[in-house]
């Protein structure tokens, strides 16, 4: 079976609604390098299809809208003897596709329902009308694996008020809906029950003025019929706004970590910051931070280029491998890291993973 489904939806005057559709339920819908490029390829053939209104990116299941990429494949590729194109192939690609739906000129929907995390936020934050439901889980987890929130997040995690964005890269924490908004993270709160909804809405609406204000009449429509479900949500990021600016207005990485550590709670979702943080890689730890200090002053197109580089390198350390082959292949959650704390970790070691593979003019993404 196709891995991601196409629909050509005709709207009651006669205009399309593209819906792509991710179709790998099982793996919660994780991105392969083959579903990137069936999506790429549709997005290019729909960017000059005239009648081609707006474009519905969804996913199979309830679950997940996406809740990563393919690292096994990545893992794979990564344990031969010999450098293999692959880890290149993949991030280039991902890449590329994250940064035309950020800059596609029709409107993107992206139904953010369920895990969003890791290469599923990369899809989700270029989108033009990013809809989250009271299921929704936005994460960037990659310090639990020896890597660092990539596909954008240098450029999104840090346009996020104060240091909410290096919070959220350090600890994993995960995002509902509620905090998603009040972050600007996502645009419109819907109910999950309300997808069926919107695609009936999106082919009855006027596409003859702006197809963008189109999506967000369709869009506002539907949200204000779903204000209770996400009246009775938490918004754990947003009411320890204060908490998180102290821990993280410390000099020193080891401090923030330390004081995290130290904050007595029997708050949940704070309790497994502390976990995540605790058994997360030192080495990503570090350049979680780093990578954030060193993409603020970057375009999204510098930080995709800058990135890359930085997750091939990631590809050709022993730290990711360790990181992916205890969590998502033996399961036995007890990866063995190179260091014992962010303290230990040599400079060295974070400098070769910040320096390119290539020359300028051999970049994969140069023309980007
Ligand atoms: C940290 C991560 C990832 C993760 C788990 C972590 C990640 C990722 C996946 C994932 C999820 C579902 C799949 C799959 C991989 O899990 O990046 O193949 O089917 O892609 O703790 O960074």
């Amino acid at each position: 079976m196709a891995s991601v489904i196409f629909h050509e939806h005709i709207t009651a005057s006669g205009e399309i609604v593209g819906e792509i559709r991710l179709n790998a339920e099982k793996k919660l819908n994780a991105l392969t390098l083959k579903m990137i490029d069936l999506i790429s390829a549709k997005l290019d053939a729909w960017q000059s299809k005239k009648n081609l209104v707006a474009i519905l990116l969804d996913s199979e299941g309830e679950k997940a809208f996406c809740a990563g990429g393919d690292i096994i494949k990545l893992h794979e590729a990564m344990m031969r003897d010999e450098i293999s194109p692959f880890p290149t192939d993949f991030f280039t690609r991902e890449y590329q596709l994250d940064y035309q739906i950020h800059t596609y000129p029709k409107p993107i929907i992206c139904w953010g329902s369920g895990f969003v995390m890791g290469g599923g936020m990369g899809l989700f934050a270029g989108a033009s009308h990013r809809v989250v439901t009271q299921t929704s889980y936005l994460a960037m987890p990659e310090v639990s694996i020896g890597l660092y929130p990539d596909v954008g997040a240098s450029y999104f995690l840090n346009k996020l008020p104060g240091n909410i964005g290096l919070f959220l890269g350090l600890t994993a924490a995960g995002i509902n809906a509620k905090d998603a908004m009040a972050l600007g993270m996502a645009d419109y709160a819907l109910d999950s029950n309300q997808r069926a909804e919107l695609l009936e809405r999106l082919l009855l609406a006027d596409w003859q003025a702006n197809h963008h204000e189109a999506v967000n009449k369709t869009l506002s429509s539907l949200s204000v019929e779903s204000h209770a479900v996400f009246d009775v949500l938490p918004s754990p990021i947003m009411s320890h706004q204060g908490l998180i600016e102290d821990l993280m207005s410390n000099d020193s990485l080891s401090d923030m970590l330390t004081d995290l550590a130290n904050i007595e709670t029997e708050e949940k979702w704070l309790m497994k910051a502390q976990n995540t943080v605790a058994n997360g890689s030192p080495v990503s730890l570090v350049l979680i931070k780093t990578q954030l200090e060193r993409s603020v002053d970057l375009t999204l197109k510098e930080v995709f280029q800058q990135e890359l580089e930085v997750s091939v390198q990631c590809t050709r350390h022993e730290e990711l491998a360790e990181g992916v082959r205890a969590l998502l292949i033996d399961k036995d959650k007890a990866p063995k890291w190179r260091y014992d704390s962010v303290a230990a970790v040599e400079d060295t070691y974070i400098e070769d993973l910040l320096s390119s593979p290539w020359d300028k003019a051999d970049h994969p993404l140069r023309y980007l």
